[in-house]
Formats: structure tokens, sequence, C-alpha cells
């Protein structure tokens, strides 16, 4: 692994235009990571470098130090061939959409993720599975490089793995989270800060949308599965944007009984988007099947059919995990 470190300080040496991606549907993870190692290339190797997004980008996250300096995909010119594409928390390269033709034509490519499922894009893969975030792989490549990580850049680590981690509570938070944590707020991180301005900065509609939720939640198999749909209408009713599902699954799985839940989205396009989490299922194989990706307890995917008929698929399909 020291070795990639290695090599991608070497990219980045010798390129001179430089592209970082996010995901789709962006969270904590890949947009402080994306700012994490935009600004440390531009601060270290004084190279120009273009985050970018695709999709929306959640205002829930504008706390983070230069959020700003997010372009749109379709505002970067895509018969531009860039030097390096770097892609962070990337599970597949669709997760890019518009992005991953500027990714491919790039003359080099690298991957930095911690997804199980990340098949190695990237013409330079630094994937690490037992990470609980990018910020924690990018923090190692930095003590790597040997580069002061600047109060900044630690914001965004540490956002990252607060994100990640649920604020330090899922599968993936290990001994190596704590110490990772204790070395970003020696550098200045305020956890305090950090929490409120990611976790009690909701607008009033988006907690009253999340409850309305919520309470259209329907159990099956003696409890052990919730299910809750949210159809464009609801959407319009409560003004919501995408962002305002996000964290409404957490808030199943904290039933007692609950093993599996699921949120079902109704997108724009009629398809259905789906984020599931798990106490102890296995989920990879469920969105696999549905052509999705994730990890063991938090996993998602999008099903190309009517809310309705996905509903009835994917609750078949999550009853048969649960014996
Ligand atoms: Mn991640």
């Amino acid at each position: 692994m020291k070795n990639n470190y290695i090599e991608l300080k070497n990219l980045i040496e010798k390129s001179d235009s430089i592209i970082v991606f996010s995901h789709v549907n962006p969270d904590g993870d890949t947009l402080g990571s994306n700012i994490a190692i935009s600004l440390m290339i531009e601060k270290y190797f004084n190279k120009k470098v273009d985050s970018v997004y695709v999709g929306n980008l959640p205002v829930l996250y504008s706390y983070l130090p230069q959020f700003n300096r997010f372009k749109n995909v379709s505002d970067i010119d895509s018969k531009k061939i860039y030097d390096l594409a770097i892609a962070v928390d990337v599970a597949s390269k669709d997760r890019m959409v518009l992005g991953s033709v500027i990714y491919d034509k790039a003359k080099n490519s690298v991957n930095i993720d911690h997804h199980k499922t990340n098949i190695g894009y990237g013409k330079l893969n630094i994937i690490d599975g037992d990470a609980a975030c990018v910020g924690s792989i990018l923090y190692k490549i930095f003590k790597e490089w040997n580069f002061a990580i600047t109060k900044d850049v630690a914001r965004c680590i540490y956002s990252s793995l607060m994100t990640d981690t649920g604020g330090f509570k899922y599968e993936n938070t290990t001994p190596e989270t704590f110490i990772l944590a204790s070395e970003l707020v020696k550098l200045g991180v305020s956890p305090t800060q950090e929490y409120r301005a990611c976790y009690e900065t909701k607008p009033q509609s988006m907690v009253q949308f999340q409850a309305y939720v919520v309470s259209n939640t329907v159990f099956y198999n003696e409890g052990t599965i919730a299910f809750s749909k949210i159809t464009r209408s609801d959407m319009s009713k409560f003004n919501a944007s995408d962002d305002y599902t996000e964290g409404i699954v957490e808030v199943l799985r904290t039933v007692k009984t609950v093993e599996i839940a699921a949120i079902l989205k109704e997108t724009k396009e009629g398809y259905t988007k789906v984020s599931l989490r798990s106490k102890t299922v296995d989920l990879t194989p469920i969105v696999i099947d549905f052509g999705g990706g994730g990890h063991s307890f938090a996993a998602g995917c999008t099903i190309k059919k009517p809310i309705a008929i996905a509903f009835d698929k994917l609750l078949k399909r999550v009853q048969s995990e649960i014996k």
C-alpha cells in the first residue's frame, strides 16, 4: 500500500491539470475527502485542482471549509483532457455519472476508496476495505508524504470520519477511528462544532418531513423489516429537496425489533432509489441483485421500476434474507 502512496505522489508531481471527483448524491466522506486532497495538492504541490461533484450538492455540508470550491461537472469542459483524475469514495465508475467520461479520458486516473465492492477501475487503485472512511486513508497518505496537515484539512477528514461512522457508532468504528479522531482534535478540530454544524442545522420543514416519512413506515415479518416509501408528491408537499431524506433510514433501524430498514424514494425519472440499513444481515448480496453497492450494513441501489413495483420486489428479496 505504501508504494501506492508514493506512486500517487509521483503522479501528482508530474501532472499540471488535476481533477477530483466525488460520487453522485454526495455524502460527508466524499465531499470532505475531495476538499482535503484538493487543498493538500494545492498547498504542497502548487498545482491548481478542480474539485467536482455530480448531481446536487447538499447545503448540509456547506460548513466544510472551502466548500465554495466545488464545481458542477456540467461546468467542466467535457473535451478537456486532464493529466490526472482522482476519484474519492466512488465505489463504482458509474457513480461519477457524466464525470466518468472525463475520468476515463484523463492521462492518469486514481481511485481512492474503502468500499469492499470496488473493482479497482482506476489506473492506480488505493482501496482499503477496512478503512472507516476515505478521509482516514487520506490521512495515512498525507502522513506518509510527510506533509503537515492544516486545520482545514483536519476538519475535512474529521467530517469524513464522523459522518461515515454515524457519529462514531457504526461497526466501522474501531480503535483506529478514535486514534485518528484524537490526532485531528489535536490539530484544532472541535468535535462539538463539527457535530452541531452537521447534525443540528436542519430546516424545520426537514424535521417535519422526516417525521411524516417515519410515521408512514410499514413493518413486516414480526417487525424485523421496516419499509417506508417517499413519492414525488410527498416531496413537493413539504417542499423537500433530495437531502431531506438523509438519516431517516437510520431512524427506522432504531426500532428494537428491526433487523433491516429501507427507504424507497421515487426519483424524478420515475425510478426508485433505495437506502438500506441492517443490524447484522449483510446487505451487499441484496443490493448487488439490484445493481447497487455499498457496505455490509449500509447499502443502496436504484431500481429502474415504478415505486410500487420496486417496493414489492425489494420486500420479497429482503424477506428471503430474514430467517
Ligand atoms: Mn465513504
